[in-house]
């Protein structure tokens, strides 16, 4: 029922009365009321004024469930939703359910995590409240080497979400930091559970920070949020919904060649490390050289002084500038 009324304060152009409420939802006044007090507490600026009845004013950041599907206009990613307030890390929530047989599209959303992960077991700040961390399901039916391009078109809804909930044109630093000003305010983390020759399910993790008021000693100098971009306050809910959104669009794309193709042009568009120098640091090997963007495999080209031109695969190596982070 909450979700129902929520719809309909939203929709409706001005005041709802209490009676309209009754009729539609075949309730009482009484239980009017009290869904109308709990989504206040949720955050809602609903009025409640004698005689005209319920007003929504402003949704501003909040961050439910109902919230949450009242936004997310996707075809299929999220129609499986699990909102959580507490998880260790949604990317294993998600895991858990892929074991049980949850369907693609399935998806974790969670206000925090004790036990973010980063890549090569790293881990990632997640407090309460703090920003989006999201996870999802894919079943795909591709072959395993396909899928490590799948981090390039993540990081490619982000941006497209980021720009559609706030304005801000972020940046991508190669294959999948999203950064603001040379600060990074987002990380992705795509992880595969294999059998022979085919994908048994991957999971894409999402973590965008949107407003820490203080941030831990450790990435104080390297991490930004959304908050310090933009004078309006960043709704969660509306920004998950925009990368689900996004990701459906480019990864439709995706599927058409099964590689970058179609979406390396405007992956390079947002490349910060495009034209720039850059150090490839790998187990094997360390050069420097320019960055000439993505390839159609999703690789960088990188320019050597002597005019080679090496390609670097993700996963294995570090882009640095040459003088720090980008
Ligand atoms: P990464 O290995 O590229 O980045 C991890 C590194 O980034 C850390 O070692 C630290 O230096 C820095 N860092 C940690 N937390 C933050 C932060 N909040 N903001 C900026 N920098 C930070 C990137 O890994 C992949 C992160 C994916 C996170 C999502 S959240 C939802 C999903 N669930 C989950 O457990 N992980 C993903």
């Amino acid at each position: 029922m909450k979700a129902k009324i929520l719809k309909i304060l939203k929709e409706a152009d001005g005041y709802v009365s209490g009676q309209a409420l009754c009729e539609s939802l075949e309730v009482s006044r009484t239980a009017v009321w009290k869904v109308i007090r709990q989504l206040q507490e949720d955050g809602y600026d609903i009025e409640a004024v004698r005689n005209r009845g319920y007003r929504l004013a402003d949704s501003g950041d909040v961050y439910t469930r109902e919230e949450l599907e009242s936004q997310l206009h996707t075809e299929w990613l999220g129609k499986n939703l699990v909102f959580l307030d507490h998880v260790d890390s949604t990317n294993n929530r998600v895991k858990q359910l892929a074991d049980q047989g949850a369907p693609e599209g399935t998806m974790v959303v969670a206000v925090e995590q004790s036990a973010g992960k980063g890549r090569r077991g790293r881990s990632w700040v997640s407090l309460e409240g703090t920003g989006v961390w999201m996870s999802f399901l894919l079943r795909p039916d591709f072959m395993p080497e396909h899928a490590s391009a799948l981090t390039l078109v993540a990081a490619l809804s982000v941006i497209d979400g980021i720009c559609q909930t706030t304005g801000i044109e972020g940046k991508i630093k190669w294959p999948n930091d999203i950064v603001i000003e040379g600060k990074k305010v987002c990380g992705i983390l795509t992880e595969m559970s294999t059998e022979v020759e085919s994908i048994h399910y991957i999971v894409v993790g999402i973590g965008i920070n949107v407003e820490i008021k203080e941030f831990p000693e450790e990435i104080r100098q390297t991490a930004t949020c959304l908050a310090f971009h933009v004078d309006k306050p960043v709704r969660r809910a509306k920004l998950v919904a925009s990368v689900a959104e996004s990701w459906e669009k480019y990864y439709r794309k995706f599927l058409q060649t099964l590689d970058m193709t179609l979406l390396k042009e405007e992956y390079n568009r947002f490349l910060v490390n495009l034209d720039r120098g850059v150090k490839v640091l790998s187990s094997a090997d360390e050069y420097t050289g320019v960055s000439l963007g993505i390839n159609d495999q999703g690789e960088l080209l990188v320019k050597q002084e002597d005019g080679r031109i090496r390609t670097v695969m993700s996963g294995e190596v570090s882009v640095r500038g040459i003088y720090g982070y980008i």
